[in-house]
């Protein structure tokens, strides 16, 4: 097998890895048609995945994961940098040595009785200086089919990873090696789940688990906990941002990056269609931005996946048409629900469940508890969205206009505020929170400090990421996007959220344009600056300018609890803290 590859460096490590896994036989992922079919028969020989129907749900499939392997896990995730402060205070930190000492026997033996997969993989655009190489190593087909659409696997990243010589590695096992008739649709191990980062080396180890981020190595443990590190140190930054194309109705286009926690929007964002006559929305990405600053001053952001891994409850025409057409073919669902037809519903699909559905554990739904899991999603490739921008490839990258950072917030935080400066912004992105989801393990509804909406994507210490956010807007400001805090999610006394986001967030991006360019005056507020009600066009929304007042009011009492939560969150970050985000946070004490 070690003729996969010539480059004796990518040989050597490969037949390294065979001798450890002992794997029964082996595969070279290059994505090609005929590869992707025989991946899909023989998941459906398992029973790992599910043929929707061919008419409803043309080349679509829906697989049901183990129960106990639904989300990404947070408390199994790992930075093993040399040094612990590196890793950093709101990283689980463990050592590499330590790390490679419970993970090599976890290994040991890992696919007997399995296939290996070795997929070479690109994240960034072809041709594109800022791309990235990997190769997966995985015991899972699923894993490998999803990877096809999620990266870009093909001959011709596997000939580039051979010349160069140049690849992060990635390893992958289920954990769960097949010594006789007895395996099952979908193997894992919780008992003993590691999602590993090397930063030094960059490497990625992953045991145990088959689901998103945990598996599919080239999302969150690549394209953004190893990039951040590479990031820092070479001088970029790697987001958890979504990109989208705006063109006004007088023809101008601007591009914004925006910022949010799993399952907070950002897919939704990203396939916005404009309640507003006039305004065209285009999709970059979805999830990752990759952004450098171009030598005009400008930032310019690249989307370095090739597909999307959105979360299916909530999606609907009403939400995100756009979606619904993406996933219309060629799309593998995961833990949805299966209809009497054979098509896949969710929560939120329509508004009446429809009858005699099989729920995501895999039995007749008796109406109790969801039928889809909350983290219930679908993988597909980007250029099946039909609003996709025409230069979502483009190896330089986009102009970048203004960022966005968002959470949900059911009170405190304005639908939006503009930052007073680069640093304003900076610290805004730092003091982030939101309510957490079900994209994580753990308990959903908690409002948790989510800075940058990277909490659990930054690979090393956050404190340093603050820092080096702060060193990327340089001392010239010429030519950055302007940074705004926007939150769809305020809701009134009786628990509604006022807003009517998806569409109508057209007309809060619409306000940030006018702003940049110099229409309208906003409000000073002691966090930024926010619009006057009669600066948001409300026409075709149900809601009055005085509806529309409270989006934008900051109760006084609630602020001043907010600085003192984010006076103890500061402490929590200990000296790595930029001393210029604590003069911020005086600042803002001054000011109410
Ligand atoms: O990390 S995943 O890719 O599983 C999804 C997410 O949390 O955004
Ligand atoms: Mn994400």
């Amino acid at each position: 097998m070690e003729n996969l590859f010539s480059n004796p460096g990518v040989a050597g490590w490969l037949g390294e890895w065979i001798d450890r896994l002992k794997p029964e036989s082996i595969e070279l992922v290059t994505g090609d048609q005929v590869q992707q079919e025989s991946l899909v028969d023989l998941l459906i020989s398992r029973g790992a995945l599910v043929r929707l129907d061919p008419v409803l749900r043309p080349n679509s499939f829906l697989a049901l994961s183990d129960p106990k392997d639904v989300a990404r896990l947070e408390s199994r995730t790992f930075i093993c940098s040399e040094q612990e402060g590196d890793a950093g205070p709101t990283n689980n930190w463990r050592s590499p040595a330590e790390m490679r000492a419970t993970m090599l026997p976890l290994y040991e033996g890992a696919m007997q009785g399995r296939k290996l997969y070795v997929i070479p993989f690109a994240m960034g655009p072809e041709g594109s200086r800022f791309q990235m190489l990997g190769i997966e190593l995985t015991d899972s087909a699923y894993v490998a089919l999803s990877m096809i659409k999620m990266a870009r696997v093909s001959k011709a990243v596997a000939e580039a990873i051979d010349k160069s010589g140049n690849f992060v590695p990635a390893i992958h096992s289920v954990g769960v090696p097949v010594t006789g008739n007895d395996d099952v649709p979908w193997p894992c191990n919780p008992e003993n789940t590691y999602v590993a980062h090397f930063p030094e080396t960059k490497e990625i180890w992953s045991f145990g688990s088959g689901y998103g981020g945990n598996a599919l190595l080239g999302k969150k443990c690549l394209a953004l906990r190893i990039a951040s590190v590479i990031g820092r140190r070479e001088g970029w930054l790697a987001e958890h941002m979504l990109i989208l194309k705006l063109t006004s109705p007088g023809g101008s286009v601007y591009y914004v990056a925006g910022a949010f926690p799993s399952a907070c929007g950002k897919t939704n964002l990203a396939m916005l269609v404009p309640t507003v006559p006039g305004w065209k929305a285009e999709t970059i990405g979805d999830d990752i931005a990759w952004i450098r600053r171009g030598e005009d001053g400008r930032l310019y952001a690249v989307n370095p996946e090739a597909g999307f891994f959105g979360v299916a409850p909530g999606t609907s025409e009403r939400s995100n048409a756009m979606a619904m057409k993406t996933v219309s073919r060629d799309t593998i669902f995961t833990n949805c629900a299966l209809t009497k037809e054979g098509d896949v519903w969710w929560e939120g699909a329509t508004e009446t469940a429809p009858d005699g559905m099989i729920d995501w554990k895999g039995v007749p739904w008796d109406g109790q508890g969801p039928a889809a899991h909350p983290n219930a999603r679908f993988t597909v490739s980007a250029s099946q969205c039909p609003m996709i921008a025409p230069e979502w490839q483009d190896p330089d990258g986009v102009p970048l206009s203004a960022l966005l950072f968002g959470g949900r917030r059911s009170d405190l935080i304005p639908l939006v505020t503009e930052a007073r400066s680069w640093e304003h912004g900076v610290f805004l992105g730092s003091i982030m929170a939101s309510e957490t989801t079900a994209a994580a393990e753990g308990p959903t509804g908690k409002v948790r400090r989510d800075p940058f909406a990277m909490l659990p994507f930054c690979g090393y210490n956050i404190g340093d990421y603050f820092q080096h956010w702060l060193d990327f807007g340089g001392k010239s400001v010429n030519g950055l996007p302007r940074i705004y805090l926007v939150n769809w999610f305020r809701r009134n006394a009786d628990h509604r959220y006022i807003w009517p986001g998806y569409g109508d967030n057209v007309r809060v991006i619409s306000w940030i344009i006018d702003r940049l360019e110099g229409r309208v005056r906003g409000r000073e507020t002691p966090l930024g600056i926010v619009p006057d009600a009669s600066e948001i066009d409300l026409a075709g929304t149900p809601l009055s300018p005085e509806e529309f007042a409270p989006l934008v009011e900051i109760d006084g009492a609630g602020l001043v609890t907010e600085v003192e939560d984010v006076e103890e969150y500061y402490s929590g970050l200990g000296d790595r803290l930029p001393k210029r985000l604590r003069a911020q946070l005086d600042e803002l004490r001054a000011l109410i």
